[in-house]
Parts: C-alpha cells; structure tokens; sequence
C-alpha cells in the first residue's frame, strides 16, 4: 500500500522546508518536497534530496548501537555494546566526577544538528540537574551579531517578517548566501521580488549574480560602508528626520562621524565604485527596503562593529516598523510564543551556569584543572569548531571522560569514550519554528530508526533514570511536551492537528517588526551611539575604519556555507562527496598569479594555527585577496584528516566572545 506523510526539515537552514515521504507497505520509498507548502513548492535542495534519499536513510553509514571505545582515542576503533551497560558506565563514571571534580568540570557543547524544539533542547533539562557547564552555543555561528544589534535596537531576534517584501521597493542581502544557505528563499523569495535586490559580499555567489546589484566590498569593510552609505543618504537629503528625532539617540554624534566617510573615502576603503555606492544609497534611501544581515558578514574580528554599523541605515532612514521595511539577522520564537524555560526546565539548574566560549573549548579541555568530562551531541565540533589540531589533542587525554551522540561516526565520535546512536527527523515526532518565516511546523515520525538508535530526549530520559534522578521533568513524554509547548503557543492546536497542516502561519498579515517602536534599550531608543557599548569598553558610535588589506602572500580566507554540504553534514554522503570533488580553494585571476598558482594545481594554506593542502580554482567571482574555500568537508575522509578549521585559529571576535572565522589570515605556496 502506497501512501504520502507531511513532514518538515528541521535542520539549521532559514527555509525549513515542507516534506512529504512516500511509504510502500509502511518503508519509505522517496522523500521529496511538499507541493503545498509555501518555501519548498515540490523541491527540496540539492543536497537534502541527495542526503535524505542516502546517506541519512542508509542503516550501513548510520549509528545502530551504542559503542564503547577499544583502540586509542581518534582512531575509531570501538565494540558495541548494551544501551544499559553505556548508560551504565555513562553513570558511573558520572558519579565518581561529581564529588571528586565537581559538575561544572563536566562540560557539554550542542548546536543546531535538529533546531526540532524537543530533540534541541529537553536533553538541557538533565544538564541542568546535572549542573554541567555549558560551552555557550552561539559562539560557534552568531553570537558577535546578536551583541551588536543588541546594543543598538536591545534585540536581534525579531526580525522582519519576510511576507513583507510584497510592499518592498529594495531588499539588501548584506553578507549572506541565500543560494547556498537559503536556496528556495534564493529562488522564490528573491527570485520573484519585484523590488530591487542588492547584494553586498566580497563574493560573487549565484544571489549576486542573480542581483539588481553586487557591490563586491573587500571583506572587514563593512563598517566603511555603511557609514559611506549614510553620508550620502543624507547629503541627497534622504534622511527621516522625524523618525530620528522620536525615535533614536546619538544622531548628533553619529552626523558628526559622517563627514569623513565620504564617497571618496569609502570606495577607497571597501574597494567598491563610487558609482555603485551611490546608487545603492538612493535605492535604499528612497525605501521602502528591507535589510537582512547575514550571519557570515559577523564572523569576523570586529563583526560586532560591523553588525552595529550596519544596523543604524533603517534607522536613519526611517526604514522600520511601516510594510515592506525593517531588518532582519533571526527570527527567533518570541512572536510564536514559545517556551525555552519549560522545554530545557531551567528551574532544575541550582547555580546559575557560567558558559565557556567555543574560541577556548581546545584549551579548557586540555586543562585536567578544569575539566573532567565531555558531552557532545547534535554537533560535530572536531568538524566545526576552531583550532581543531589543538581540539583533537586535547580529545585525546586519557584523564578525559567523552560522550558523543550522533547519527554517525562522525570526527567528534572518534574520541568519545562512549558514543550513541540517536535517531534522525524522519524518525520521531517534533516541533520545528522556522528562523527566517514566522511559521510553525510538524515534524511527523515516517519510519523507525535503525537497529538501536534512538531519539536525543529519550536517550536522556533512559540516562536521568540510570543516575538515579527523580525530578519528573526528566521523564516527560515527548508527545506530553509537543502538546503542552503547542498549547503555550494559544494558536489552538496540538500536535496530532498541527500533522495535519504540516506548517501553519499564525499571522495572516504580515507582521510589522518594532510596531510599537518601543526598544530594550537603556533609552527605550534605537540607541545609534550606545552608552552602554561604551560602558563595555566598545566605542560610543560603531567604527567605520577598515581591516588592514592583505598585502605579499597573505590572503583572507573565508569559509561560508557552501551549496551541497550543510555545516559538518552531508560530507560523508557518496553521491555528494562525488559532486564536489577534490576540496577547493577559490582565487581571484591576479592573486592567483602573483602566487605563480595554475587552475588544478596543489596548494599549501598555512599559518601559525595549521596547514591544510587545497586544489586551486580560479574564479573572478571572488575578490581580489580573498581565499574562498567552504566549510563542511569531514577532516576524517580525507587523507590529511583535517578540514578548513584547522586553519582557524579560534580568535575571539570584538563582541560576544564570537567566531572570527572570517577573519583568518594564510600564506599560500605551490605544493
Ligand atoms: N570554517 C568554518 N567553520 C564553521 C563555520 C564557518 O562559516 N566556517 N560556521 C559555523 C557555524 S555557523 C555553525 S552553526 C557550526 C555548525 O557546526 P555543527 O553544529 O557541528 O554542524 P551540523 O552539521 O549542523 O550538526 C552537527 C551534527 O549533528 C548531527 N545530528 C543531526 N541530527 C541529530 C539529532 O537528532 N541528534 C543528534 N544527537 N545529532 C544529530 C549531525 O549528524 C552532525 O554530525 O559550524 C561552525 N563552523
Ligand atoms: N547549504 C548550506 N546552508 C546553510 C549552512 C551550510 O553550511 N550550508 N549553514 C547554516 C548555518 S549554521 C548558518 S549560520 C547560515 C549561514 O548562512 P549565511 O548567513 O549566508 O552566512 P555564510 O554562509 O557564513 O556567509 C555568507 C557570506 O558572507 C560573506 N562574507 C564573509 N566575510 C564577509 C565580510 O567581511 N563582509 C561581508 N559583507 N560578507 C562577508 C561570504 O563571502 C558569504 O558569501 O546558513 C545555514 N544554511
Ligand atoms: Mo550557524
């Protein structure tokens, strides 16, 4: 019997597509996109469609059994064995660390692997009791960003909502790659705008392509730029006066500031023709228009600086809070009422919990003083995080106590002590809120999970019960949390009626960002000049100074999302490994011959954090000093069994304690 079930993708991408599976006699036969459903319109992306038709679904690559660890640490080499005897050991090992070492020597990373609301965040419920000290999640991705914006609008999680770009005359995508990391938005969202699109990236990815305009800045210069943009914005007049006399403070100081950035001074600090930049400050001057700040325009040394800098232009120019204007970074769960409190029972934590940065994590686990233990799960941090040789050496203490819970034997679970298998989406039923549209979706169990594997939150219900814990919040049921997080929302449906629909969107109408234009801020004002950036030792008003240009044969890398891998998944999929080949290093024409570099030939990229050899592929879609190479390769499979974060040196962006990763420096020779 054939039949058609409605899920959704829950993974960290801002389209959340609708899913439908095909069932023959109760096995899933295709998984393919939902017509129906507003982003995904019958197609998945490339990669999903790949991935979720192979590697995700097939029993061989995945995680089946727990493991215990037999051979060195790194190496692989593990038994399988009972889930009572992993939790077993798991507890054990547990209880003798508590009082010896205490909890907060117990540290534990996640990320995004599932954003699904129940598998993301129930297993904080059972570190909160524990008392582990968590490795702060956003300092991996965004967190320079969220800092930034804060300080000028109090908030960078309400975002515009996208629906509003039917009244847009001008859309900025601002560093982010919506073809890569956003595909149906890319094609649909931006595709089928009538309102000009400008994209501003040192790259000339497939949205600037496709782009009413690109200004192609140098990367760092993003401040530069929008403080060029806002002179000219006011030299032609188009400032909103109003709106920033009643609704922000520090024009005064900021107007002054604005005199030196002149047109001259900014193409000569972004790199950008004047031209250009003048166009786009009479597109986005005359609005309405939407912003959207990218995350990879953050992930640089001073990204804070930049996202603060940035975020000021739809306030002087009174773009927010009227249709088809506003800006966006994440729409996060406030305006669909959702309950992190509940969902991670906060409450069962007894100390407040001081959270390490991802930019320390190899030094803190390095460091038998202060730490003991290791939990890792919907996250590959070998894959993802910074200095992964320094992380790889510091997994391997003996002295070290490592659990990792994945889909598969990925980096990370080569140096877990004890590794376990957790089912994947299509496995278990959920909750996923989108981060780009306000909407709320089902993610509907199609198939069960192979051999042993199971759901994140079951996992740790079976792991409070072996250590022993009683607080009934540990032992939830699943389908008691989706109905009651559900009920919460006041949208009127529960779990079994929201399957039904698959996605809802609870607001007809748009939604107008900061309607009430009132902020959290000291001020209750878009604060332009902020005194509480200044009382955290930033400047009173964003700086508009560029980065320090490259210069012999130093070249910034960037490593963004590329098209066919998400984050660290997907690299071990055949059909995807075979798609992308050998893994590349994209240079511009003339730094490719300064450097005396062919097309195809060998590469080494080093710096005083690590080497990494690449193939060179020469494209004049990136800007001159510029090495582009992506991230998402698996370090395991291929034969230096590193990837480009080893080359990351972990420094802390300006705000947040933040990945600058952006912000890496390397020297190129011919291999
Ligand atoms: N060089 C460089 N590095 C980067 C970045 C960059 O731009 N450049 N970007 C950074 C950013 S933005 C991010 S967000 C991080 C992301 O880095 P990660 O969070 O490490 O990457 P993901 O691939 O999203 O997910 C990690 C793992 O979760 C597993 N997983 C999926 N579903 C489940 C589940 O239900 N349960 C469990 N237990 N596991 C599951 C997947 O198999 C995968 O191995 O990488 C960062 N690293
Ligand atoms: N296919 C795919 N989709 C994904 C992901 C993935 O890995 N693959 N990852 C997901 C995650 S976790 C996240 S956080 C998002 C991230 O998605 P995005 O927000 O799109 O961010 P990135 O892909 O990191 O980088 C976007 C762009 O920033 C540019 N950039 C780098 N430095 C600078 C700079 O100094 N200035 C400016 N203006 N631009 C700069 C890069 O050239 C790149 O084109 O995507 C999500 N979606
Ligand atoms: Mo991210």
């Amino acid at each position: 019997m054939k039949e058609v079930i409605r899920t959704t993708c829950p993974r960290d991408c801002y389209d959340s597509c609708g899913i439908i599976v095909e069932r023959v006699d109760r096995k899933v036969t295709r998984v393919l996109g939902d017509p129906d459903h507003p982003v995904s319109r019958g197609k998945l992306c490339g990669k999903c469609a790949l991935a979720y038709n192979g590697v995700w679904r097939d029993p061989a690559a995945r995680l089946t059994t727990p493991l215990r660890r037999v051979g060195a640490k790194g190496l692989g080499q593990f038994e399988s064995i009972s889930w009572s005897d992993a939790l077993g050991e798991i507890a054990q090992r547990l209880h003798e660390i508590v009082p010896r070492n205490g909890a907060e020597s117990i540290f534990q990373a996640t990320y995004t692997g599932t954003c699904s609301l129940v598998a993301g965040n129930f297993p904080m419920r059972f570190f909160n009791r524990l008392g582990a000290t968590p490795v702060e999640p956003d300092t991996i991705c965004n967190n320079a960003g969220h800092l930034g914006l804060g300080y000028v609008y109090g908030d960078s999680t309400h975002g515009f909502d996208p629906k509003t770009i039917r009244d847009s005359e001008c859309v900025v995508v601002w560093g982010a790659n919506p073809s890569a990391s956003a595909p149906h938005a890319h094609e649909f969202w931006l595709g089928e705008t009538k309102a000009k699109v400008i994209a501003i990236d040192p790259v000339r990815h497939a949205t600037a392509e496709q782009a009413d305009i690109h200004l192609q800045l140098h990367p760092g210069s993003d401040a530069a730029l929008a403080f060029g943009l806002m002179h000219i914005i006011r030299r032609n007049g188009q400032l909103d006066e109003a709106f920033l006399r009643d609704h922000t403070v520090g024009w005064e100081a900021l107007e002054k500031a604005l005199a030196a950035t002149t047109p001259e001074w900014t193409a000569r600090a972004t790199g950008v023709p004047i031209k250009a930049i003048e166009e786009v400050a009479s597109l986005y001057g005359s609005g309405p228009s939407l912003l959207w700040l990218g995350q990879g325009m953050q992930r640089q040394a001073r990204g804070g600086n930049a996202m603060r800098a940035c975020g000021l232009l739809p306030a002087v120019t009174g773009n927010l809070a009227k249709p088809g204007a506003g800006i966006y970074y994440l729409n996060g769960a406030g305006p669909r009422n959702i309950d992190y409190d509940y969902l991670e029972a906060a409450k069962l934590r007894s100390d407040p919990a001081e959270s390490i940065s991802h930019m320390e994590l190899a030094e803190v686990l390095a460091d038998p003083a202060r730490s003991s233990a290791f939990f890792c799960w919907n996250m590959n941090v070998v894959a993802s995080g910074p200095r992964q040789r320094q992380l790889k050496q510091a997994l391997s203490r003996d002295d070290l106590f490592s659990v990792v819970i994945d889909l598969f034997q990925t980096d990370t679970a080569d140096y877990g002590d004890i590794v376990l298998p957790a089912a994947s989406f299509l496995e278990f039923d959920d909750l996923m809120v989108p981060y780009f549209n306000l909407f709320l979706s089902a993610q509907v169990k199609v198939e069960d999970p192979p051999g042993e594997a199971l759901p994140n939150s079951e996992i740790f219900r079976r792991l409070s019960r072996a250590m022993g814990y009683d607080e009934s919040e540990l032992y939830e049921s699943d389908h008691a949390i989706l109905d009651e997080v559900l009920e919460r929302t006041g949208f009127g449906f529960d779990f079994k009626s929201l399957a039904r629909a698959g996605t809802i969107d609870p607001f007809t109408e748009p939604e107008i960002q900061f309607a009430d234009l009132e902020f959290d801020t000291p001020s209750g004002r878009i604060e332009l000049a902020s005194e509480r950036a200044a009382a955290a030792g930033h400047p009173l008003l964003p700086d508009p100074e560029p980065d320090p240009r490259p210069s012999g044969d130093e070249l910034r890398l960037l490593s963004p999302a590329s098209e066919w891998l998400l984050n660290d998944s997907y690299g071990n999929d055949p059909n995807i490994r075979r798609t992308l080949g050998e893994p590349k290093v994209f240079l511009h024409p003339e730094d490719a011959e300064s450097l005396g570099l062919k097309d195809g030939v060998g590469v080494l990229l080093a710096n005083e954090t690590g080497e990494l050899s690449l193939t060179v592929s020469i494209t004049d879609a990136v800007a001159r000093g510029v090495a582009l190479a992506h991230k998402g390769r698996w370090p395991r499979l291929s034969s230096e069994r590193a990837n480009v974060n080893v080359l990351n040196s972990g420094q802390k962006s300006d705000m947040g304690e933040s990945s600058s990763v952006h912000s890496t420096w390397v020297r190129l020779t011919p291999l």
